[in-house]
């Protein structure tokens, strides 16, 4: 297994890649949206925290799709600081909102994404994380609900409030729609539409040398803002896998989110999947409860064995990335590097160990 760090847009800079490989780190996964442009809800120093119904922001450009050029310059950035590009993390909402929406616009919008795709193949990149999810993140409180007060994410209760026209996945791709709000629909017709985007989609992809990651929804409630969620159940990921057979069809297994669902067994979980090879790489996160009442946590200190987790991954011989997906802010001069050098020094500390116990166990069939 290898080290990841996420790096959201804003911070793709020398100064963060130098950060990644002090931490130990031989991989990165990048986002090319900005989360924080024209958002209030955001603080630029954080993960995207958003409110419970607040937008994170304006969706980018939709005529600027990400270009074969750009991307291989920043694959070589990201070389040249002895780092390798492993994936890029979602789409922006204006690429592919009526994909989700099933607007007028969705033939359109899958082309964007055929192209996207072609475009990372082109460049060198062979994972794209997604979230097919109408609400998105939201949902969620803050406060100092982690071990010494440190600041955290986490939700307080059913989050109902309908979702404005001109906005998906917690984002505004048109800030000129007219007043109103998005009518709801069944999880059939969202399903349906996951289904025919992977149909059109997969095949490029495939031949592309292009993964597609699909992340569970966060927080996992069956609705969110009176949408439906396609995999807020662990065991719901496997229709998901099962929609195709494509070994473009994989899962960002985001650990955090299968810990804050309410039903089944996460080791039994992360065993299930690793077992049939479909994750393309993990969110590495520990939570304390199930929604609609939960909170992150520091990495050692949720509900979740996450040195168990490793081992389980480890037994499958899942060699893929694991990233730290959010870690609580610290109490210094800078609360997001702190947090995540503790995560990242955990983990580095937890895969040193369990490479070591299994050479000794090799070497001595006693042991330990
Ligand atoms: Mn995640």
């Amino acid at each position: 297994m290898k080290l990841g760090l996420g790096i959201y847009r804003h911070m793709l800079n020398d100064d963060t890649f130098a950060f990644a490989v002090q931490a130990g780190c031989t991989h990165v996964v990048v986002h090319l949206v900005d989360y924080f442009k024209h958002g209030k809800a955001n603080p630029r120093n954080n993960q995207p925290t958003g409110g419970r119904a607040k937008p994170w922001g304006l969706a980018g450009d939709p005529d600027q799709l990400w270009k074969t050029g750009e991307l291989i310059a920043l694959r070589k950035r990201i070389e040249a600081a002895g780092l390798k590009l492993e994936a890029i993390e979602n789409l922006d909402p204006a690429h592919w909102y009526d994909i989700l929406l099933d607007g007028p616009k969705r033939a359109r919008h899958i082309q964007n994404v055929m192209t996207i795709v072609r475009n990372m193949g082109e460049a060198g990149i062979s994972t794209l994380g997604y979230n097919f999810s109408i609400a998105g993140v939201c949902g969620r409180v803050r406060g100092p609900f982690a071990r010494g007060g440190a600041e955290s994410v986490g939700m307080d209760g059913q989050e109902d409030t309908p979702i404005p026209n001109g906005a998906v996945w917690n984002m505004i791709y048109d800030p000129g729609a007219p007043a109103g709000t998005l009518p709801s629909i069944s999880h059939e017709e969202l399903w349906g539409r996951l289904q025919r985007f992977l149909e059109e989609v997969l095949p490029v992809a495939e031949q592309a040398g292009v993964r597609l990651a699909a992340h569970p929804d966060d927080p996992p409630t069956a609705t969110m803002r009176r949408q439906p969620r396609l995999v807020y159940q662990q065991a719901m990921y496997q229709r998901l896998i099962d929609t195709s057979p494509s070994p473009s069809n994989t899962l960002e297994f985001c650990l955090g989110t299968l810990a804050e669902m309410t039903e089944g067994n996460l080791y039994e979980t992360v065993d299930r999947y690793s077992a049939q090879g479909r994750i393309a790489y993990v969110h590495f996160r520990n939570v304390h409860g199930k929604v609609p009442y939960y909170h992150e946590t520091f990495i050692d200190d949720g509900d979740v064995d996450m040195l168990r987790v490793l081992a389980i991954l480890q037994r499958n011989r899942f060699e893929g990335v694991l990233i730290p997906d959010h870690s609580p802010q610290m109490t210094c001069s800078a609360p997001w590097h702190a947090g995540m050098a503790y995560t990242l020094g955990f983990m580095r500390a937890a895969l040193l160990s369990l490479e070591r116990v299994s050479r000794l166990a090799e070497q001595d069939p006693v042991f330990p």
